[in-house]
């Protein structure tokens, strides 16, 4: 019997996945999580029935949410991944060689765990010594954590659930303290085309904290459809200028300097919706 996920985006809109088999699904303290194996996109990662990431995909989502400002920054070092429990982005940032430090903090140890069993070349960068990862509520991290980072990565689920505290103002507020002064700060930002409110208080957000705040934007297939967008917000560093380490780049397969700089480029109906 074919058997099809059916992935619920907006009261008019679903994407259907067909499934060859599911491998494990389970109920945690705080969501639903699910890892399918599906005929286009490889295994999938599903939290709270939306899909986090793919193996076919992933590259695109966790190269752009990471290198955009690792490149931005002269020397990052200290480096903060909050949510990203699946451990992209951390292989992402420890691409850079002058990274010492990348403290990761998941609220859900087995977003971990099973990410670790199922997605062992995303999980890969977790077992890194300079990865120290921290089974905590985020907003709480940011609250209590000593100003000792450059750049600070929000890899978030979409803001339902879990995800929820991460798109307010105390997370920005903290986030902002405890950042050097040249320090960066990246979120995902959901789809501008569809989960526009979410969109525009990510970038709020950015721009209420930062004196430097900006979008760009990413084509990920699997993301809903079309765009998805990113914010970053900066202290000092124009993140249209990219520094001079590029070893991180070699056998990237999205990102590159000019990608970088055309992601900043928007739409008209896009950047319209930044001054709503
Ligand atoms: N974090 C952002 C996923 C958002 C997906 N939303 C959706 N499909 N409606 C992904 C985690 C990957 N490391």
């Amino acid at each position: 019997m074919e058997e099809w996920f059916k992935e619920e985006h907006t009261e008019g809109y679903y994407v259907g996945w067909k499934v060859k088999n599911i491998i494990m699904q389970e109920k945690t303290p705080f969501q639903d999580i699910a890892v399918i194996d599906t005929v286009e996109w490889g295994r999938a990662l599903v939290l709270d029935g939306m899909v986090q990431t793919t193996e076919r995909d992933e590259f695109i989502y966790h190269e752009m949410i990471s290198h955009v400002a690792m490149m931005s920054h002269p020397d990052p070092q200290n480096i903060l991944v909050i949510g990203g429990g699946d451990g992209g982005v951390v292989r992402e940032v420890l691409k850079h060689p002058g990274v010492k430090h990348v403290d990761l903090v998941e609220i859900d140890r087995r977003v971990i765990e099973v990410s670790q069993e199922y997605f062992p070349r995303i999980a890969c960068g977790l077992s890194d010594p300079r990865t120290h990862v921290q089974c905590l509520d985020g907003i709480k991290f940011v609250r209590d954590a000593a100003a000792d980072y450059d750049i600070i990565i929000v890899d978030s689920s979409d803001p339902i659930g879990p995800a929820v505290p991460l798109f307010g103002d105390e997370f920005y507020q903290n986030s902002f303290r405890i950042l050097h002064e040249d320090g960066i700060m990246t979120s995902q930002a959901e789809s501008p085309t569809f989960f526009k409110p979410s969109f525009q208080t990510v970038y709020r957000n950015m721009k209420r904290t930062f004196p430097i705040a900006r979008v760009y934007l990413a084509c990920v297939p699997t993301y809903v459809s079309g765009f998805w967008a990113f914010a970053i917000g900066s202290k000092k560093c124009d993140p249209g200028v990219l520094h001079d380490d590029k070893s991180a780049l070699d056998g990237l397969k999205y990102y590159t300097e000019g990608v970088h700089k055309a992601a900043f480029e928007l739409p008209p109906f896009i950047a319209d919706m930044l001054n709503d």
